[in-house]
C-alpha cells in the first residue's frame, strides 16, 4: 500500500550535506540527494566486479563462488586483479556504499528533523565490517586478513581464524557479543510478543493500550521498563553486540596471539593463591 498521499507534505526541500538542490528529489518513493546517486554508483560497480570476478573463477554454484582476497605477500600494497585486486576493489566498493547509505540516512533525517539514531546505528554495523576488512589486516600488515567474499568461503574463513585461536569461545569479548546478540533477541521477542499481544484482543474487542502493556510486566516481572525504555534497551543492546564483535576480532591478532584459553590463566596467575 502505498502511503504517497500520507509522506507528500513531509517532503521537503533542504537539509542535504552536499549538493544543495542539485539531487534533491526523489524517484518514486526514494529520496535521491547526492549519497542516493553515490550509493547507485557503488553499488552497481562493486556488483559489477562481483559477477565478474565469479565469471574468472571455476564455478557459478552459488554457495562455491568465492572472491578472495590477496596472498599474505601482498602486504599492504594493492594485488593484481585476478590475485585479490578485486577483493580490494570491491571492499572499497562496499565501504563507499555503505557510507554513501549512512550519509543519504543523515540528510533524511535533517529533512525530518528527527535524532540520527538511526544513522549511528547502522555506522555501529558499517564500524563492524570496517574492523573486519581494514582496521584488523592493517594491523596485521596484509590485506590477505581479510576474510572472502563467498557463502560458504567465508564460513571456512571464521572457523579457520576460530581455531588458529584454539577456542574463540574463550575470547572474553567474542563472550560479550554473544551474550549481547542473544539478549536483543529475547528483548526483541518480548517486546514483538508484547505489541502483538496488545493490539491482536478478542474478537469485538478494542485494542489494548500502554497501561496494559505495563501491567502485564508488572504482574510478571514486577517491573516494566516502559515503551520508551524497551526501545532505548534494545538499541543499546544491538549496538553493543556489534561493538564487541569488533573488538573481539580486532583484539584476536593485533593483541592476543595465542589460544584465547589460555588468556584466562591470568586468573590463574594472581598472586592472592600461594
Ligand atoms: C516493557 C514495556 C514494553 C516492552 C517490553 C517490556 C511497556 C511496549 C518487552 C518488558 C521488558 C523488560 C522488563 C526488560 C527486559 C530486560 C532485558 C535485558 C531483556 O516493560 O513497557 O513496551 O515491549
Amino acid at each position: 500500500m502505498s502511503m504517497l498521499s500520507f509522506e507528500r507534505k513531509y517532503r521537503v526541500r533542504g537539509g542535504t550535506l552536499i549538493g544543495g538542490d542539485l539531487f534533491d528529489f526523489w524517484v518514486g518513493p526514494f529520496y535521491v540527494g547526492f549519497f542516493g546517486v553515490t550509493t547507485i554508483f557503488f553499488s552497481i560497480v562493486g556488483t559489477g566486479l562481483i559477477i565478474w570476478g565469479a565469471a574468472l573463477g571455476p564455478t557459478w554454484n552459488l554457495w562455491q563462488i568465492n572472491i578472495a582476497p590477496p596472498d599474505l605477500k601482498y602486504g599492504l600494497g594493492l594485488a593484481p586483479l585476478q590475485e585479490g585486486g578485486l577483493w580490494q576493489i570491491i571492499t572499497m566498493c562496499a565501504l563507499g556504499a555503505f557510507g554513501s547509505w549512512a550519509l543519504r540516512e543523515v540528510e533524511i533525517c535533517r529533512k525530518l528533523g528527527m535524532g540520527y539514531h538511526v544513522p549511528i546505528a547502522f555506522g555501529v554495523a558499517i564500524f563492524a565490517y570496517f574492523t573486519l576488512v581494514v582496521i584488523r589486516p592493517v594491523l596485521l600488515g596484509a590485506w590477505g586478513h581479510g576474510f572472502p567474499y563467498g557463502i560458504l568461503s567465508h564460513l571456512d574463513w571464521v572457523s579457520n581464524v576460530g581455531y588458529q585461536y584454539l577456542h574463540f569461545h574463550y575470547n572474553p569479548a567474542h563472550m560479550l557479543a554473544v551474550t549481547f546478540f542473544f539478549t536483543t533477541t529475547l528483548a526483541l521477542s518480548l517486546h514483538g510478543a508484547l505489541i502483538l499481544s496488545a493490539v491482536n484482543p478478542k474478537k469485538g474487542e478494542v485494542v489494548k493500550t500502554a497501561e496494559h502493556e505495563n501491567t502485564f510486566f508488572r504482574d510478571v516481572l514486577g517491573y516494566s521498563v516502559g515503551a520508551l525504555g524497551i526501545h532505548r534497551l534494545g538499541l543499546f543492546l544491538a549496538l553493543s553486540a556489534g561493538f564487541w564483535s569488533a573488538v573481539c576480532i580486532v583484539i584476536s591478532g593485533p593483541f592476543w596471539t595465542r589460544g584465547w584459553p589460555e588468556w584466562w590463566n591470568w586468573w590463574l596467575e594472581l598472586p592472592i593463591w600461594p
